[in-house]
């Protein structure tokens, strides 16, 4: 019998993922970053026909480089940004990734985070649970912000900020959006400005790619454009947001609030953010449902039997 595919994998995984890719596949765990990882690789490197890793772990050049054999990537995730996919183009390495089946999930998740902090859903939370309404001469709950019919500013009108686009209809909110281009044929004014999108809008939703290209992207100057009635979303990645001008505004109440999925560092939250009332956090899991997580491990899957099969990679990044 010919020998199964020997896979490194870089971190845990979608345990029906885990087990469904070890039916088929020789896995091998890499161990943390450190001397074991550096002795693992050069003693057992050559070994590795792929790897198959996630979006929050990635591959860098220095772990393919490491692994001379190996002919394929299958990422659990839509973003690159922690994946050198130049250092595998050069290889000839192709990489596999999981869109579009987590644009819903995503979308929605943005959504949760802007009625949060718009709505004061988690602050009415701990406001109920604390016995705060029902106390003696209590003080009522602060008002909200109004969702429907808002301005909705989207940075980065891919494939998930146009799904949150077009979940901002049943809102009857104005959308405009900015990126590098303007998307062909999208339905919401482009707004070539960032500065001015976010003047203009009163929640910004950023769902940019990360990486590089889009550091602090949203700094000082977005946030006070944005100002004291606007909110800012960030369901993209840590990175595009400077952490540190974000924790001083809203702690000046420089902006209204803000609802966040991802940090700079990860699973890193700054302690000033966890002691203002005007953030919601969550901890990274706008794809983090079942449907969605079973939906991007078969993903995993499809993109690895493609290949073995020879055939090309149904999501090739
Ligand atoms: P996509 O279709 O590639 O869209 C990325 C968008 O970012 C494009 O509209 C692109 O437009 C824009 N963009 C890139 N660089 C920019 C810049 N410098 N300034 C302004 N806009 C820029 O990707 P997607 O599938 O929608 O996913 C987007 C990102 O969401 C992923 O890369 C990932 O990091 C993040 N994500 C997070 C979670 C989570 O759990 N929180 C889950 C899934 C995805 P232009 O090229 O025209 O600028
Ligand atoms: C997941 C993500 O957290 O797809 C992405 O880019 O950030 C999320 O879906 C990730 O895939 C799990 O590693």
């Amino acid at each position: 019998m010919p020998q199964s595919p020997v896979l490194l994998q870089t971190i845990g995984l979608l345990p029906s993922l885990e087990r469904r890719l070890a039916e088929t596949y020789t896995i091998h765990r890499l161990p943390a970053a450190g001397p074991e990882r550096e002795a693992f690789l050069a003693a057992r490197g050559a070994e590795f026909d792929g790897i198959v890793t996630s979006a929050n772990s990635g591959a860098d050049a220095a772990l393919i480089a490491a692994l001379p054999k190996a002919r394929v990537i299958s990422s659990f995730g839509v973003g690159l940004d922690k994946l050198d996919v130049q250092a595998a183009r050069a290889r000839g390495i192709p990489v596999g990734y999981t869109p579009d089946v987590l644009n819903d999930c995503v979308a929605d998740m943005a959504f949760g985070l802007l009625l949060s902090i718009a709505r004061r859903l988690p602050e009415g939370d701990r406001f109920v649970r604390a016995g705060r309404w029902s106390a003696p001469g209590a003080t009522a709950f602060p008002l909200g912000f109004q969702v429907s019919h808002g301005k909705l500013g989207i940075v980065g009108l891919g494939r998930i900020g146009r799904t949150i686009a077009r979940r901002a209809s049943g809102f009857d909110m104005d959308v405009r959006y900015h990126s590098r281009n303007a998307v062909d044929g999208a339905e919401w004014r482009y707004e070539p400005k960032l500065l001015e999108l976010a003047r203009w809008a009163d929640f910004l939703v950023v769902i940019t790619a990360g990486g590089a290209g889009t550091r602090h992207l949203i700094d000082a100057a977005v946030l006070d454009a944005l100002g004291p009635k606007g909110f800012l979303v960030n369901v993209a990645r840590g990175t595009v947001v400077d952490e540190a001008a974000l924790v001083q505004a809203l702690r000046e109440k420089r902006i209204g609030g803000a609802g966040l999925d991802v940090y700079e560092h990860e699973p890193q939250v700054p302690a000033e953010l966890l002691a203002l009332d005007n953030v919601v956090l969550a901890p990274h899991i706008a794809s983090s449902t079942v449907q969605t997580r079973e939906a991007m491990g078969q993903r995993v899957l499809d993109n690895l039997a493609a290949f073995f099969a020879g055939e090309p990679l149904p999501s090739a990044a």
